[in-house]
Protein backbone atom coordinates (compact mmCIF):
# COMPACT_ATOMS: atom_id res chain seq x y z
CA UNK A 1 0.00 0.00 0.00
CA UNK A 2 2.04 2.19 -0.91
CA UNK A 3 1.37 6.01 -0.92
CA UNK A 4 0.93 6.95 -4.85
CA UNK A 5 4.01 9.16 -6.05
CA UNK A 6 5.23 11.22 -9.02
CA UNK A 7 8.79 10.50 -10.33
CA UNK A 8 10.59 9.62 -13.54
CA UNK A 9 8.31 6.57 -13.52
CA UNK A 10 5.23 7.24 -12.31
CA UNK A 11 2.22 9.13 -12.78
CA UNK A 12 0.04 10.32 -9.97
CA UNK A 13 -3.00 12.52 -10.81
CA UNK A 14 -5.51 13.57 -8.03
CA UNK A 15 -8.96 14.03 -8.61
CA UNK A 16 -10.18 16.12 -5.26
CA UNK A 17 -12.80 18.95 -6.14
CA UNK A 18 -16.42 19.18 -6.32
CA UNK A 19 -17.82 16.17 -7.84
CA UNK A 20 -21.68 15.31 -8.79
CA UNK A 21 -23.12 13.55 -5.58
CA UNK A 22 -26.46 11.88 -4.61
CA UNK A 23 -28.10 9.90 -1.70
CA UNK A 24 -29.55 6.44 -2.83
CA UNK A 25 -31.31 5.61 0.35
CA UNK A 26 -33.92 3.64 -1.50
CA UNK A 27 -30.53 1.24 -2.56
CA UNK A 28 -31.74 2.07 -6.15
CA UNK A 29 -28.44 3.40 -7.88
CA UNK A 30 -27.05 0.37 -9.14
CA UNK A 31 -30.44 -0.59 -11.23
CA UNK A 32 -30.56 2.67 -12.41
CA UNK A 33 -27.43 2.39 -13.22
CA UNK A 34 -25.92 5.78 -11.34
CA UNK A 35 -22.33 3.81 -11.84
CA UNK A 36 -22.63 5.59 -15.00
CA UNK A 37 -23.77 9.29 -13.89
CA UNK A 38 -26.78 10.46 -11.44
CA UNK A 39 -29.32 12.86 -13.12
CA UNK A 40 -30.05 15.82 -10.90
CA UNK A 41 -26.75 15.42 -8.89
CA UNK A 42 -25.98 18.35 -6.20
CA UNK A 43 -22.07 19.32 -6.00
CA UNK A 44 -20.08 17.76 -3.15
CA UNK A 45 -16.63 18.66 -2.03
CA UNK A 46 -13.98 15.45 -2.13
CA UNK A 47 -12.26 15.48 0.18
CA UNK A 48 -14.96 15.79 2.79
CA UNK A 49 -17.73 14.43 4.74
CA UNK A 50 -21.42 15.01 3.48
CA UNK A 51 -22.98 15.81 6.65
CA UNK A 52 -21.78 19.45 7.17
CA UNK A 53 -21.59 20.40 3.52
CA UNK A 54 -25.42 20.04 3.36
CA UNK A 55 -27.70 20.05 6.67
CA UNK A 56 -30.77 18.03 5.53
CA UNK A 57 -28.40 15.24 5.08
CA UNK A 58 -26.56 15.76 8.86
CA UNK A 59 -28.18 12.58 10.44
CA UNK A 60 -27.65 10.43 6.77
CA UNK A 61 -25.70 7.62 7.10
CA UNK A 62 -27.32 5.12 4.14
CA UNK A 63 -25.97 5.11 0.40
CA UNK A 64 -24.90 7.39 -1.30
CA UNK A 65 -23.09 8.16 -4.84
CA UNK A 66 -20.26 10.27 -5.97
CA UNK A 67 -19.43 11.02 -9.70
CA UNK A 68 -16.30 12.59 -11.33
CA UNK A 69 -15.58 12.45 -15.10
CA UNK A 70 -11.96 12.66 -16.09
CA UNK A 71 -9.56 12.34 -18.67
CA UNK A 72 -6.45 9.65 -18.87
CA UNK A 73 -4.02 11.11 -20.68
CA UNK A 74 -2.43 9.02 -23.75
CA UNK A 75 0.95 9.41 -22.36
CA UNK A 76 0.29 6.69 -19.58
CA UNK A 77 -0.52 4.51 -22.10
CA UNK A 78 1.58 1.29 -21.57
CA UNK A 79 1.61 1.55 -18.01
CA UNK A 80 -0.48 0.14 -15.26
CA UNK A 81 -3.50 2.24 -14.00
CA UNK A 82 -5.04 2.63 -10.75
CA UNK A 83 -7.78 4.21 -8.97
CA UNK A 84 -7.07 4.58 -5.19
CA UNK A 85 -9.24 6.24 -2.28
CA UNK A 86 -7.51 7.68 0.33
CA UNK A 87 -10.82 6.73 3.19
CA UNK A 88 -14.26 5.99 2.29
CA UNK A 89 -16.34 5.94 5.48
CA UNK A 90 -17.24 2.95 6.08
CA UNK A 91 -18.02 1.23 2.91
CA UNK A 92 -17.01 1.73 -0.38
CA UNK A 93 -17.49 0.46 -3.98
CA UNK A 94 -15.73 1.85 -6.89
CA UNK A 95 -16.88 1.46 -10.34
CA UNK A 96 -15.05 2.93 -13.82
CA UNK A 97 -16.97 3.60 -16.91
CA UNK A 98 -20.15 1.58 -14.81
CA UNK A 99 -17.73 -1.75 -14.39
CA UNK A 100 -17.74 -2.43 -10.64
CA UNK A 101 -13.83 -2.71 -9.67
CA UNK A 102 -14.27 -3.77 -6.25
CA UNK A 103 -15.03 -2.70 -2.30
CA UNK A 104 -13.40 -1.85 0.33
CA UNK A 105 -14.68 -2.34 4.24
CA UNK A 106 -13.09 -0.07 7.06
CA UNK A 107 -13.64 3.54 7.14
CA UNK A 108 -10.05 4.88 7.71
CA UNK A 109 -7.34 2.96 5.78
CA UNK A 110 -6.37 3.18 1.56
CA UNK A 111 -7.56 1.00 -0.87
CA UNK A 112 -6.78 0.84 -4.85
CA UNK A 113 -8.05 -1.03 -7.64
CA UNK A 114 -6.34 -1.90 -11.28
CA UNK A 115 -8.31 -0.38 -13.84
CA UNK A 116 -6.44 -0.27 -16.77
CA UNK A 117 -8.33 -2.47 -18.78
CA UNK A 118 -11.40 -0.76 -18.34
CA UNK A 119 -10.08 2.91 -19.32
CA UNK A 120 -11.55 4.70 -22.07
CA UNK A 121 -8.10 6.70 -23.67
CA UNK A 122 -10.22 8.83 -26.52
CA UNK A 123 -13.29 10.24 -24.07
CA UNK A 124 -13.51 10.68 -20.47
CA UNK A 125 -14.01 7.99 -18.19
CA UNK A 126 -16.72 8.12 -15.54
CA UNK A 127 -15.19 7.19 -11.80
CA UNK A 128 -18.50 6.47 -10.09
CA UNK A 129 -17.89 5.29 -5.46
CA UNK A 130 -20.60 4.62 -3.73
CA UNK A 131 -20.40 4.86 0.13
CA UNK A 132 -22.57 3.94 3.04
CA UNK A 133 -21.57 4.27 6.62
CA UNK A 134 -24.64 2.66 8.15
CA UNK A 135 -24.13 1.99 11.86
CA UNK A 136 -24.21 -2.06 12.81
CA UNK A 137 -22.88 -4.32 15.59
CA UNK A 138 -20.95 -6.18 13.13
CA UNK A 139 -19.12 -3.22 12.43
CA UNK A 140 -16.14 -1.53 13.52
CA UNK A 141 -16.29 0.53 15.21
CA UNK A 142 -20.26 -0.67 16.13
CA UNK A 143 -23.13 0.88 16.26
CA UNK A 144 -27.02 0.31 16.97
CA UNK A 145 -26.17 -2.26 19.67
CA UNK A 146 -28.22 -3.59 22.23
CA UNK A 147 -26.11 -1.71 25.05
CA UNK A 148 -26.07 2.17 24.54
CA UNK A 149 -22.84 3.73 25.20
CA UNK A 150 -24.31 6.55 27.46
CA UNK A 151 -26.28 6.05 30.30
CA UNK A 152 -28.61 8.61 28.59
CA UNK A 153 -30.65 8.62 25.11
CA UNK A 154 -27.94 9.60 22.64
CA UNK A 155 -28.39 10.14 18.52
CA UNK A 156 -27.02 8.60 16.38
CA UNK A 157 -26.48 5.21 17.70
CA UNK A 158 -22.77 4.70 17.70
CA UNK A 159 -20.59 3.17 20.63
CA UNK A 160 -18.29 6.44 20.41
CA UNK A 161 -18.19 9.81 21.33
CA UNK A 162 -17.66 11.41 18.13
CA UNK A 163 -19.56 12.20 15.31
CA UNK A 164 -19.90 9.11 12.55
CA UNK A 165 -18.86 11.34 9.58
CA UNK A 166 -19.40 9.77 6.38
CA UNK A 167 -17.98 10.05 2.77
CA UNK A 168 -15.13 9.78 0.88
CA UNK A 169 -12.49 11.76 3.30
CA UNK A 170 -9.33 11.34 1.77
CA UNK A 171 -7.57 11.95 -1.72
CA UNK A 172 -9.01 9.66 -4.15
CA UNK A 173 -5.89 9.91 -7.07
CA UNK A 174 -5.62 7.83 -10.41
CA UNK A 175 -1.88 6.95 -10.88
CA UNK A 176 0.14 4.80 -13.01
CA UNK A 177 3.30 2.60 -12.38
CA UNK A 178 5.09 0.17 -15.05
CA UNK A 179 4.49 -3.37 -15.69
CA UNK A 180 6.56 -4.87 -13.42
CA UNK A 181 6.75 -2.08 -10.62
CA UNK A 182 7.58 -1.87 -6.99
CA UNK A 183 4.89 -2.99 -4.84
CA UNK A 184 6.39 -2.54 -1.63
CA UNK A 185 8.89 -1.82 0.56
CA UNK A 186 9.77 -2.33 4.32
CA UNK A 187 12.33 -0.74 5.69
CA UNK A 188 13.61 -1.68 9.31
CA UNK A 189 16.46 0.32 11.55
CA UNK A 190 18.68 0.26 13.96
CA UNK A 191 21.24 1.77 15.81
CA UNK A 192 25.34 0.89 16.50
CA UNK A 193 27.00 3.58 18.23
CA UNK A 194 27.20 6.55 15.88
CA UNK A 195 26.35 4.28 13.21
CA UNK A 196 22.40 4.22 11.67
CA UNK A 197 21.41 0.61 10.33
CA UNK A 198 18.87 0.55 7.93
CA UNK A 199 17.35 -3.00 6.43
CA UNK A 200 15.19 -2.40 3.17
CA UNK A 201 13.09 -5.07 1.80
CA UNK A 202 11.74 -4.57 -1.56
CA UNK A 203 8.96 -7.07 -3.62
CA UNK A 204 7.83 -6.18 -6.93
CA UNK A 205 4.25 -7.08 -8.13
CA UNK A 206 5.45 -10.38 -10.05
CA UNK A 207 8.34 -13.24 -8.93
CA UNK A 208 10.60 -11.98 -11.33
CA UNK A 209 14.74 -11.67 -11.57
CA UNK A 210 15.53 -8.27 -12.22
CA UNK A 211 18.63 -5.74 -11.07
CA UNK A 212 17.95 -2.75 -9.25
CA UNK A 213 19.74 -0.23 -7.07
CA UNK A 214 19.54 1.83 -4.05
CA UNK A 215 20.74 5.30 -3.21
CA UNK A 216 20.92 7.02 0.30
CA UNK A 217 20.84 10.57 0.70
CA UNK A 218 21.27 12.78 2.80
CA UNK A 219 23.41 13.85 5.97
CA UNK A 220 27.10 14.08 3.97
CA UNK A 221 27.02 11.37 1.82
CA UNK A 222 25.16 9.19 -0.88
CA UNK A 223 24.99 6.14 -0.28
CA UNK A 224 24.73 3.25 -3.17
CA UNK A 225 23.89 -0.12 -3.27
CA UNK A 226 23.13 -2.90 -6.26
CA UNK A 227 19.55 -4.77 -5.68
CA UNK A 228 19.55 -8.34 -7.02
CA UNK A 229 15.91 -9.10 -7.55
CA UNK A 230 15.45 -13.10 -7.14
CA UNK A 231 10.96 -13.98 -7.09
CA UNK A 232 10.39 -10.59 -7.32
CA UNK A 233 11.96 -9.86 -3.62
CA UNK A 234 15.87 -8.38 -2.37
CA UNK A 235 17.14 -7.16 0.17
CA UNK A 236 19.50 -5.22 1.32
CA UNK A 237 21.30 -3.52 4.80
CA UNK A 238 23.15 -0.41 4.59
CA UNK A 239 25.44 1.12 7.15
CA UNK A 240 25.95 4.54 7.47
CA UNK A 241 28.45 6.25 9.20
CA UNK A 242 27.88 9.29 11.50
CA UNK A 243 24.01 9.04 10.72
CA UNK A 244 21.82 11.55 11.91
CA UNK A 245 18.97 9.95 14.08
CA UNK A 246 15.68 10.99 13.86
CA UNK A 247 13.97 12.56 16.67
CA UNK A 248 11.30 14.54 18.01
CA UNK A 249 13.52 17.24 18.70
CA UNK A 250 15.98 16.91 15.53
CA UNK A 251 13.62 14.57 13.06
CA UNK A 252 16.10 13.89 10.46
CA UNK A 253 15.10 12.36 7.20
CA UNK A 254 16.78 10.44 4.42
CA UNK A 255 15.87 9.81 0.89
CA UNK A 256 15.87 6.33 -0.02
CA UNK A 257 15.73 6.12 -3.96
CA UNK A 258 14.51 2.56 -5.09
CA UNK A 259 15.02 1.83 -8.84
CA UNK A 260 13.78 -1.82 -10.01
CA UNK A 261 14.04 -2.50 -13.48
CA UNK A 262 11.68 0.44 -15.14
CA UNK A 263 10.51 1.65 -11.56
CA UNK A 264 11.19 4.23 -9.23
CA UNK A 265 9.95 4.93 -5.87
CA UNK A 266 11.43 7.43 -2.94
CA UNK A 267 10.81 6.36 0.59
CA UNK A 268 11.91 9.00 3.45
CA UNK A 269 13.63 7.52 6.21
CA UNK A 270 14.17 8.25 9.36
CA UNK A 271 16.71 6.02 11.43
CA UNK A 272 15.50 5.17 15.03
CA UNK A 273 15.03 2.93 17.52
CA UNK A 274 11.89 2.41 19.84
CA UNK A 275 12.02 0.03 23.07
CA UNK A 276 11.13 0.02 26.93
CA UNK A 277 13.76 -0.50 29.78
CA UNK A 278 12.21 -0.91 32.79
CA UNK A 279 9.74 2.21 33.72
CA UNK A 280 10.83 4.33 30.84
CA UNK A 281 10.61 4.54 26.90
CA UNK A 282 13.79 4.87 24.89
CA UNK A 283 14.03 6.67 21.92
CA UNK A 284 17.30 5.78 20.06
CA UNK A 285 18.60 4.83 23.99
CA UNK A 286 17.26 8.01 25.79
CA UNK A 287 14.62 8.28 27.74
CA UNK A 288 11.47 10.11 26.49
CA UNK A 289 8.00 11.39 27.60
CA UNK A 290 5.00 11.42 25.35
CA UNK A 291 3.03 14.96 26.10
CA UNK A 292 0.36 15.75 23.93
CA UNK A 293 -3.04 15.10 23.07
CA UNK A 294 -5.53 12.80 22.52
CA UNK A 295 -7.14 14.15 19.02
CA UNK A 296 -9.67 13.93 16.68
CA UNK A 297 -10.05 14.18 12.75
CA UNK A 298 -12.87 16.72 12.80
CA UNK A 299 -13.23 19.93 11.75
CA UNK A 300 -16.62 22.73 10.94
CA UNK A 301 -17.63 21.84 7.17
CA UNK A 302 -14.97 19.42 6.18
CA UNK A 303 -16.04 17.06 9.13
CA UNK A 304 -13.64 14.12 9.02
CA UNK A 305 -12.34 15.25 5.18
CA UNK A 306 -8.51 16.26 5.06
CA UNK A 307 -7.70 19.54 5.38
CA UNK A 308 -4.29 20.31 4.57
CA UNK A 309 -4.35 24.14 5.84
CA UNK A 310 -6.19 22.69 9.22
CA UNK A 311 -3.20 19.84 9.66
CA UNK A 312 -0.36 22.58 9.21
CA UNK A 313 -2.24 24.65 11.79
CA UNK A 314 -2.58 21.79 14.30
CA UNK A 315 0.88 20.85 13.83
CA UNK A 316 2.06 24.25 15.08
CA UNK A 317 -0.18 24.70 18.02
CA UNK A 318 0.08 21.55 19.27
CA UNK A 319 4.20 22.71 19.24
CA UNK A 320 3.38 25.81 20.60
CA UNK A 321 2.31 24.31 23.31
CA UNK A 322 5.29 22.03 24.01
CA UNK A 323 3.26 19.23 22.78
CA UNK A 324 5.79 16.46 20.81
CA UNK A 325 3.20 13.37 20.79
CA UNK A 326 -0.20 12.41 20.10
CA UNK A 327 -2.20 8.86 19.46
CA UNK A 328 -4.66 8.62 16.38
CA UNK A 329 -7.62 8.29 18.58
CA UNK A 330 -9.98 6.49 17.52
CA UNK A 331 -8.85 5.27 13.91
CA UNK A 332 -6.10 5.94 11.70
CA UNK A 333 -5.31 9.53 10.58
CA UNK A 334 -4.93 10.54 7.17
CA UNK A 335 -1.09 9.40 5.51
CA UNK A 336 -0.62 13.63 4.90
CA UNK A 337 -0.67 13.57 8.67
CA UNK A 338 1.68 10.69 9.18
CA UNK A 339 4.02 12.16 6.75
CA UNK A 340 4.01 15.72 8.35
CA UNK A 341 4.85 13.36 11.53
CA UNK A 342 7.63 12.53 10.35
CA UNK A 343 9.05 15.58 9.10
CA UNK A 344 8.32 17.53 12.14
CA UNK A 345 8.99 15.14 14.81
CA UNK A 346 6.31 13.89 16.49
CA UNK A 347 5.68 10.23 18.13
CA UNK A 348 2.88 8.61 17.44
CA UNK A 349 0.52 6.06 18.71
CA UNK A 350 -1.01 4.68 15.94
CA UNK A 351 -4.73 3.23 16.72
CA UNK A 352 -7.14 0.97 14.73
CA UNK A 353 -10.70 2.03 14.93
CA UNK A 354 -11.46 -0.57 17.50
CA UNK A 355 -13.29 1.85 19.85
CA UNK A 356 -15.54 0.57 22.49
CA UNK A 357 -15.61 -3.42 21.58
CA UNK A 358 -18.13 -5.60 23.58
CA UNK A 359 -17.44 -9.67 23.90
CA UNK A 360 -20.90 -10.81 24.11
CA UNK A 361 -22.85 -12.00 21.03
CA UNK A 362 -20.37 -14.70 19.68
CA UNK A 363 -21.10 -14.18 15.98
CA UNK A 364 -20.84 -9.99 16.39
CA UNK A 365 -17.57 -11.02 18.42
CA UNK A 366 -16.03 -13.04 15.22
CA UNK A 367 -16.54 -10.88 12.88
CA UNK A 368 -15.21 -8.18 14.80
CA UNK A 369 -12.24 -10.30 14.84
CA UNK A 370 -11.73 -10.42 11.27
CA UNK A 371 -12.18 -7.03 10.85
CA UNK A 372 -10.14 -6.11 12.90
CA UNK A 373 -7.49 -8.27 12.26
CA UNK A 374 -7.94 -6.80 8.72
CA UNK A 375 -7.30 -3.21 10.20
CA UNK A 376 -4.45 -4.03 12.06
CA UNK A 377 -2.80 -5.85 8.84
CA UNK A 378 -3.85 -2.62 6.63
CA UNK A 379 -2.44 -0.04 9.08
CA UNK A 380 1.04 -1.56 9.35
CA UNK A 381 1.19 -2.35 6.07
CA UNK A 382 0.22 1.50 5.34
CA UNK A 383 1.95 2.74 8.05
CA UNK A 384 4.96 0.34 9.10
CA UNK A 385 7.92 2.82 7.42
CA UNK A 386 7.13 5.76 9.33
CA UNK A 387 9.83 6.52 11.72
CA UNK A 388 7.32 8.64 13.76
CA UNK A 389 5.02 5.83 14.46
CA UNK A 390 6.80 4.08 17.29
CA UNK A 391 3.31 2.34 18.70
CA UNK A 392 0.21 0.24 17.35
CA UNK A 393 -3.19 0.54 19.79
CA UNK A 394 -5.29 -2.19 19.11
CA UNK A 395 -8.26 -1.24 20.83
CA UNK A 396 -9.85 1.62 22.99
CA UNK A 397 -11.43 1.07 26.05
CA UNK A 398 -12.48 -2.91 25.41
CA UNK A 399 -15.78 -2.97 27.51
CA UNK A 400 -17.13 -5.68 30.27
CA UNK A 401 -20.65 -6.02 30.04
CA UNK A 402 -21.20 -3.53 33.07
CA UNK A 403 -17.98 -0.95 34.53
CA UNK A 404 -16.38 -2.32 37.20
CA UNK A 405 -17.14 -5.79 37.61
CA UNK A 406 -16.02 -7.67 41.30
CA UNK A 407 -12.82 -9.40 40.90
CA UNK A 408 -14.97 -12.46 41.78
CA UNK A 409 -17.42 -11.32 38.80
CA UNK A 410 -14.58 -10.90 36.52
CA UNK A 411 -13.63 -14.55 37.34
CA UNK A 412 -16.82 -15.79 36.30
CA UNK A 413 -17.93 -13.56 33.62
CA UNK A 414 -17.40 -14.97 30.25
CA UNK A 415 -17.06 -11.73 28.43
CA UNK A 416 -14.10 -11.36 30.17
CA UNK A 417 -12.13 -14.93 28.70
CA UNK A 418 -14.04 -13.48 25.26
CA UNK A 419 -12.12 -10.10 25.80
CA UNK A 420 -9.06 -11.40 26.49
CA UNK A 421 -8.82 -13.66 23.54
CA UNK A 422 -9.68 -11.40 20.86
CA UNK A 423 -7.37 -8.69 22.17
CA UNK A 424 -4.17 -10.87 22.55
CA UNK A 425 -5.40 -12.20 19.05
CA UNK A 426 -4.74 -8.55 18.03
CA UNK A 427 -1.73 -7.45 20.16
CA UNK A 428 0.01 -10.58 18.62
CA UNK A 429 -0.89 -9.81 14.89
CA UNK A 430 0.64 -6.70 15.74
CA UNK A 431 4.17 -8.03 16.69
CA UNK A 432 4.11 -10.51 14.62
CA UNK A 433 3.85 -8.47 11.23
CA UNK A 434 6.09 -5.59 13.20
CA UNK A 435 8.72 -6.80 16.03
CA UNK A 436 10.41 -3.35 16.24
CA UNK A 437 7.11 -1.24 17.58
CA UNK A 438 5.57 -0.98 21.02
CA UNK A 439 2.05 -2.68 21.46
CA UNK A 440 -0.56 -1.23 23.19
CA UNK A 441 -4.73 -1.02 24.15
CA UNK A 442 -6.37 1.55 26.36
CA UNK A 443 -7.98 1.10 29.23
CA UNK A 444 -10.58 2.33 31.31
CA UNK A 445 -11.34 2.21 35.07
CA UNK A 446 -12.47 -1.50 35.52
CA UNK A 447 -10.58 -3.11 32.50
CA UNK A 448 -9.67 -6.98 33.42
CA UNK A 449 -5.79 -7.08 34.15
CA UNK A 450 -6.06 -10.01 32.07
CA UNK A 451 -6.62 -8.28 29.05
CA UNK A 452 -3.56 -5.90 29.43
CA UNK A 453 -0.90 -8.26 30.78
CA UNK A 454 0.60 -8.35 26.92
CA UNK A 455 0.81 -4.30 26.73
CA UNK A 456 4.72 -3.11 26.02
CA UNK A 457 3.11 0.35 27.84
CA UNK A 458 0.00 0.92 30.27
CA UNK A 459 -2.17 3.28 28.67
CA UNK A 460 -5.38 4.14 30.73
CA UNK A 461 -7.87 6.91 30.26
CA UNK A 462 -9.20 8.23 33.56
CA UNK A 463 -11.40 11.15 34.24
CA UNK A 464 -10.83 11.37 37.94
CA UNK A 465 -12.32 15.32 38.68
CA UNK A 466 -15.01 14.91 35.87
CA UNK A 467 -17.19 11.92 35.49
CA UNK A 468 -15.86 10.66 38.75
CA UNK A 469 -15.66 13.02 41.68
CA UNK A 470 -16.62 15.96 39.67
CA UNK A 471 -15.88 19.48 41.01
CA UNK A 472 -13.98 17.45 44.13
CA UNK A 473 -10.36 18.68 42.78
CA UNK A 474 -8.40 17.51 45.67
CA UNK A 475 -10.10 14.42 45.98
CA UNK A 476 -10.02 13.31 42.48
CA UNK A 477 -5.83 14.39 42.34
CA UNK A 478 -5.52 11.85 45.19
CA UNK A 479 -7.53 9.33 43.55
CA UNK A 480 -5.70 9.55 40.78
CA UNK A 481 -2.12 9.30 42.08
CA UNK A 482 -3.61 6.28 43.97
CA UNK A 483 -4.28 4.47 40.79
CA UNK A 484 -1.22 5.25 39.17
CA UNK A 485 0.96 3.89 41.71
CA UNK A 486 -1.29 0.78 41.58
CA UNK A 487 -1.00 0.38 38.12
CA UNK A 488 3.45 0.74 38.61
CA UNK A 489 3.05 -1.63 41.47
CA UNK A 490 1.07 -4.27 39.62
CA UNK A 491 2.81 -3.66 35.82
CA UNK A 492 6.31 -2.84 36.71
CA UNK A 493 5.91 -1.10 32.91
CA UNK A 494 5.86 2.30 31.71
CA UNK A 495 2.13 4.20 32.34
CA UNK A 496 0.60 7.05 29.64
CA UNK A 497 -1.96 8.87 30.87
CA UNK A 498 -3.77 8.56 27.30
CA UNK A 499 -6.78 10.76 28.36
CA UNK A 500 -7.85 12.36 30.85
CA UNK A 501 -9.94 15.85 30.31
CA UNK A 502 -13.14 18.24 31.57
CA UNK A 503 -15.57 19.44 29.69
CA UNK A 504 -15.25 23.35 28.97
CA UNK A 505 -17.66 26.15 27.42
CA UNK A 506 -14.67 28.33 26.15
CA UNK A 507 -15.47 31.75 27.52
CA UNK A 508 -16.94 30.50 30.53
CA UNK A 509 -15.39 31.67 33.70
CA UNK A 510 -15.69 31.48 37.60
CA UNK A 511 -14.35 32.34 40.79
CA UNK A 512 -14.39 29.98 42.44
CA UNK A 513 -13.40 27.45 39.33
CA UNK A 514 -16.44 25.53 38.83
CA UNK A 515 -16.73 22.68 36.18
CA UNK A 516 -16.94 24.22 32.31
CA UNK A 517 -15.48 26.95 32.90
CA UNK A 518 -12.10 27.62 31.45
CA UNK A 519 -10.65 28.05 35.33
CA UNK A 520 -11.92 24.39 36.39
CA UNK A 521 -9.97 23.33 33.17
CA UNK A 522 -7.08 24.84 33.70
CA UNK A 523 -6.30 23.51 37.18
CA UNK A 524 -7.74 20.43 36.44
CA UNK A 525 -4.98 20.01 33.58
CA UNK A 526 -2.51 21.77 35.84
CA UNK A 527 -3.44 19.08 39.17
CA UNK A 528 -2.73 16.23 36.84
CA UNK A 529 0.74 17.30 34.73
CA UNK A 530 1.70 18.11 38.72
CA UNK A 531 0.62 14.28 39.92
CA UNK A 532 1.92 13.12 37.27
CA UNK A 533 5.33 15.09 36.58
CA UNK A 534 6.18 13.29 40.58
CA UNK A 535 6.40 9.70 39.08
CA UNK A 536 9.36 8.44 37.29
CA UNK A 537 7.09 5.78 35.85
CA UNK A 538 4.92 8.42 34.00
CA UNK A 539 6.03 8.10 30.44
CA UNK A 540 3.70 10.36 28.95
CA UNK A 541 0.50 12.79 28.98
CA UNK A 542 -1.85 12.89 26.85
CA UNK A 543 -4.56 15.38 27.16
CA UNK A 544 -8.37 15.20 25.97
CA UNK A 545 -8.84 16.37 23.82
CA UNK A 546 -6.16 18.86 21.46
CA UNK A 547 -9.41 20.75 20.42
CA UNK A 548 -13.37 20.43 20.57
CA UNK A 549 -14.98 17.89 18.41
CA UNK A 550 -18.32 16.85 16.84
CA UNK A 551 -20.04 14.10 19.33
CA UNK A 552 -23.27 12.57 18.77
CA UNK A 553 -26.50 14.38 20.09
CA UNK A 554 -27.13 14.02 24.09
CA UNK A 555 -27.46 15.71 27.31
CA UNK A 556 -23.77 15.04 27.93
CA UNK A 557 -23.07 17.22 24.79
CA UNK A 558 -23.96 20.77 24.79
CA UNK A 559 -24.69 21.42 20.70
CA UNK A 560 -23.55 18.19 19.92
CA UNK A 561 -19.97 18.95 20.60
CA UNK A 562 -17.15 17.67 23.22
CA UNK A 563 -16.23 20.04 24.69
CA UNK A 564 -12.96 18.87 26.22
CA UNK A 565 -10.34 20.80 23.71
CA UNK A 566 -8.14 22.80 25.12
CA UNK A 567 -8.75 24.52 21.81
CA UNK A 568 -12.02 25.39 20.77
CA UNK A 569 -13.28 23.66 17.45
CA UNK A 570 -12.27 26.93 15.46
CA UNK A 571 -8.76 26.23 17.52
CA UNK A 572 -8.96 29.51 19.85
CA UNK A 573 -7.24 28.39 22.64
CA UNK A 574 -8.47 28.08 26.37
CA UNK A 575 -6.87 28.59 29.00
CA UNK A 576 -5.56 25.55 29.75
CA UNK A 577 -3.69 25.69 26.73
CA UNK A 578 -1.71 28.25 28.19
CA UNK A 579 -1.37 26.10 31.37
CA UNK A 580 0.39 23.59 29.18
CA UNK A 581 2.68 25.70 27.91
CA UNK A 582 4.32 26.22 31.12
CA UNK A 583 5.26 22.61 31.80
CA UNK A 584 5.76 21.36 27.99
CA UNK A 585 7.44 24.45 26.15
CA UNK A 586 10.06 25.24 28.54
C1 LIG B 1 -13.33 8.35 26.76
C2 LIG B 1 -13.34 7.96 25.29
C3 LIG B 1 -13.39 9.18 24.37
C4 LIG B 1 -14.45 10.14 24.85
C5 LIG B 1 -14.12 10.58 26.27
C6 LIG B 1 -15.12 11.61 26.82
O1 LIG B 1 -12.20 7.18 24.98
O2 LIG B 1 -13.64 8.78 23.06
O3 LIG B 1 -14.63 11.24 24.00
O4 LIG B 1 -14.16 9.44 27.07
O5 LIG B 1 -16.08 11.20 27.45
O6 LIG B 1 -13.80 7.34 27.55
O7 LIG B 1 -14.93 12.80 26.59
Amino acid sequence: MLYPQQNLARNKFDLSGIWDFRIDPDLVGEQQGWQNGVVNPRPIAVPGSWNEQYEDIYNYLGLAWYIKSTYIPQSWRGQRVFLRVGSACYFGTVYINGVKMGSHEGGHLPFAFEITDQIRWETENIVAISVENELKPTRVPSGNMSTPLLPVASFPHTTYDFFPFAGIHRLVVLYSVPQTYIDDVTVVTDIDGVNGIIKVNVRLNSAVSAQGDLQLKGGDATIVAKLNFLDGLAEMQLTVANAKFWSDKMPYLYDLVIQAGQDHYTLKVGIRTIRVQDNQILLNGKPVKLNGYGRHEDFIASGKGLNLPLLVKDYQLMRWTGANSYRTSHYPYSEEEMQLADREGFLIIDEIPAVSLQFEDDDNIAIRQRICLQQVDELIARDKNHPSVIMWCVANEPMTPRLNLTASEILTEPAVEKGKGFLERLMHRARELDPTRLVTLVTLGGTPSSWVEQCDVICMNRYWGWYVLGGEMDKALAALEQELDAAWDTWRKPVILTEFGADTLAGMHGHPNVMWTEEYQAEYIRGHLRVAGEKDYIAGMQVWNFADFAAVQSIMRVGGINMKGVFTRGRTPKMAAHVLREFWAR
